[in-house]
């Protein structure tokens, strides 16, 4: 399958013979850090391979539009609830830069004890099935191609059905998986033998695969009461299951530690969480990091939780994290939607990029208050695990509410999560292996009648599905009423149609967001808030964020509602944009013509740097194709332009106008071109406005020829002139 850049991803095609689709590659891959790399005008030292194709981040316009890759893995969690629309997500989180694409299961899955066929849609995430699984990896394979960096690919192998699952994923190509015996337990109510029993043979098959492991001891952090009480236990949990795993045999870089960092302002965050990421990162040497951003303190403030994003990411890169999970600023008030999950990413890049480097430049103390405390941690993490031991181990402790307890251990409040061993999903299934147990595959923990030292225990039963992929039986869909095809219909001939909608999360679901600050006490805003967005036309309007800026001068809101309203694309007035004359051109024109234009913010607008970027060589404006720039400078009255548009026998006269208090940038425009016709100037003469605000359209409603808005180039402004020159010698 191939994609093609100026199109949307056909999920009909990524469905089109699935059957037979087997992925590209397996097992996980990092990026690999390449030092002193030169990218445009900087040499980074902590970057990776750059992107074949991609969307750099806003400011790159002013850095010749590289897009430098950081050499962490970069996550994103996608969760629609519908895999097909997940698909576009992935797409513009990759060329964003996500090169590790979580799925989240929809609620609860761990309960079900076996797989789930066919392509049911799910609540904040999707039942993980082989066809959904299939079927992103193989539009994952595609657009690994597009930006030309491997994907990896994401779930969950928890719950019940856990090795079944682990096979699942070994077959299909699935790159990293949560595996962590303790999270069943705990936030699961899996009965606890049942979930170590499961483990050892989930966790051997992740490792025969290559699948990155992580584990869940972030639950903790998210569930707790005050999270930075329960660091201890963090360590605990991720000691516990690390062992477990190496017991098992599963190589350490394969081992991902899955941390939070647990506070967030206005808690003094990095005196706390520092010291917690150094101790981590001291204990458990040799394995890998993932940081998860905290997601316990988001409220409904996407600014604010981005800044905790970029706090996050601070510690992260300090500590040599391996792996940068973003979480969508918007967790705290809806289900993610496309543009946060981009946001989200950008977050993390946007904040790597800056912090290239840093390791040379700061280094942490070796002693005083950040060390005293990471040892302080420890101590109390080993006195913890010490009472497991002595109380009779981990199932006694779980028992007892040693976990998830609000106290700052050895603290207790005694409100921890208990669970009995002999209860939970699946209690009184663990039994003794037969004497002729055979392994349905070949990665297996423990005895399997089929082993033999020379050949592959398959061999006895003619292989398995691991060894042998066309023994793999594909079940395309159990309930057509729950399935993609179904869901399908609409989206393909409203797109085949050319039909619009705004969008956030599924296809067409029409949901907007608007923006309101209303100056009143806070319950007459909202409801004076919500009123306005329904005469906007928002059906269900709903406040999804509130800010007091004061009790009594106001709120502002944001309100997301349906915007009932679809256009088709030909109903619509598209303009081809005018591309500049090639360079050469406009300079073969200019330079021998002894062309000079006048140039000015005009009226009471002191803002000259949009001006300078079009005119000044250094920036790559118009003064290399041989104008003759004379810049008047800021605040230049429209008299004053003109009287040098005569003296220099100027043809053109470029306008900077930024301020647009009462519409004054509009006055300015009119202003001058009345002046030049009362003048009798007008007539030879070009008059070009620019600015942030201004457009095209409002320029020649103000009697300019032309106006310039952001993101203008000098190349533009100077094709401009040109063409214009040469229509009037014509
Ligand atoms: C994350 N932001 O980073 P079920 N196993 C583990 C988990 O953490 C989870 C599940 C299974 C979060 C994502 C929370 N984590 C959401 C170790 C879920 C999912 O399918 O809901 O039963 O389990 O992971």
């Amino acid at each position: 399958m191939k994609t093609s850049t100026d199109r949307k991803i056909d999920v009909l095609e990524v469905l089109a013979d699935l059957e037979h689709y087997r992925p590209k590659r397996k097992g996980w891959t990092w990026r690999s850090r390449i030092e002193n790399q030169q990218i445009g005008p900087f040499v980074y030292k902590d970057t990776s391979s750059n992107l074949k194709q991609s969307v750099p981040l806003c400011a790159a316009r002013d850095f010749s539009g590289i897009d430098p890759q950081c050499d962490l893995v970069i996550t994103t969690e996608i969760a629609s609830g519908r895999f097909e629309d997940d698909l576009r997500r992935m797409r513009m989180a990759a060329w964003h830069g996500a090169d590790h694409i979580m799925v989240i299961r929809t609620t609860g899955q761990s309960h079900i004890d076996g797989l789930i066929e066919g392509t049911p849609e799910g609540i904040g995430g999707i039942p993980i099935t082989r066809k959904q699984v299939r079927a992103t990896r193989k539009a994952l394979d595609a657009i690994e191609e597009e930006v030309g960096r491997p994907i990896n690919f994401h779930s969950y192998v928890s719950g019940v059905a856990g090795p079944e699952i682990a096979v699942l994923f070994s077959e299909e190509g699935v790159n990293g998986a949560h595996q962590d015996p303790q999270y069943n337990v705990l936030y699961r109510d899996v009965n606890m033998r049942r979930s170590f029993v499961d483990a050892a043979e989930s966790k051997r098959i992740l490792a025969d695969a290559g699948i990155l492991q992580l584990d869940g001891a972030h639950n903790a952090n998210a569930t707790a009461k005050e999270a930075w009480k329960v660091l201890p236990e963090l360590f605990v949990q991720h000691a516990i299951n690390t062992a477990y795993s190496r017991a098992i045999g599963m190589p350490a870089d394969l081992i991902a530690l899955s941390t939070v960092p647990p506070t967030a302002p206005p808690a003094p965050k990095l005196r706390i969480d520092l010291p917690y990421a150094v101790a981590l990162r001291e204990v458990f040497r040799g394995y890998r990091f993932r940081a998860q951003q905290n997601t316990r303190y988001m409220e409904s403030d996407m600014l604010e939780a981005s800044v905790t994003h970029v706090l996050d990411t601070l510690i992260s890169r300090l500590t040599l994290t391996d792996i940068q999970s973003t979480i969508t600023p918007d967790e705290g008030r809806n289900i993610p939607w496309h543009y946060n999950n981009i946001a989200g990413v950008n977050t993390a890049r946007q904040t790597l990029m800056a912090l290239d480097g840093i390791t040379e430049q700061l280094e942490l103390k070796k002693s005083g208050p950040l060390r005293e405390q990471a040892r302080e941690i420890k101590e109390r993490a080993v006195l913890f695990l010490e009472e497991i031991v002595d109380i009779g181990g981990y199932y006694t402790a779980v028992e007892a509410g040693h976990f998830v307890d609000s106290g700052h251990y050895p603290e207790r409040n005694d409100d921890g999560i208990t669970r009995d061993p002999d209860a939970g999903d699946g209690h009184g299934t663990v039994v003794r292996r037969e004497t002729d147990y055979g392994a349905p595959v070949c990665s297996h923990f423990g005895f399997n009648a089929y082993s033999r030292k020379d050949r592959k225990p398959c061999e006895d039963y003619g292989g398995c599905t691991l060894c042998d992929p066309s023994k793999i039986r594909y079940i395309d869909e159990l309930d057509p009423e729950d399935s993609v095809d179904k869901r399908l219909k609409t989206p393909v001939e409203e797109r085949k149609s050319g039909l619009l909608r705004p969008e956030v999360e599924k296809h067409g679901d029409g949901v907007v967001c608007v923006t309101l600050f209303i100056p009143a006490e806070p319950h007459v805003a909202e409801a004076a808030a919500i009123h306005m967005a329904r005469h906007m036309g928002l059906h269900n309007p709903e406040v999804i964020s509130r800010r007091q800026m004061h009790p009594a001068e106001g709120s502002v809101f944001e309100i997301k509602g349906i915007l009932d309203i679809c256009v088709t694309v030909d109903e619509l007035t598209l303009t081809e944009p005018e591309q500049p004359l090639p360079e050469a051109e406009i300079e073969a024109y200019v330079r021998p013509r002894n062309v000079h234009v006048i140039a000015a913010t005009i009226g009471e607008d002191e803002h000259s740097v949009g001006l300078h970027e079009i005119l000044d060589i250094k920036h790559g404006g118009i003064e290399k194709y041989g104008f003759y720039c004379h810049n008047l400078g800021t605040s230049v009255a429209p008299a004053r332009v003109l009287e040098m548009v005569r003296k220099t026998n100027a043809r053109a006269v470029l306008i900077s106008t930024i301020v647009t208090h009462a519409d004054i940038h509009r006055q300015h425009m009119r202003e001058l071109d009345a002046l030049a016709r009362q003048l009798n100037m007008r007539e030879d003469l070009l008059i070009i406005a620019g600015g942030t605000h201004v457009t095209d359209d409002v320029a020649r409603q103000c009697g300019m020829d032309a106006g310039f808005g952001k993101a203008t180039t000098g190349q533009d402004v100077a094709s401009f002139i040109v063409r214009r020159m040469q229509e009037i010698r014509h």
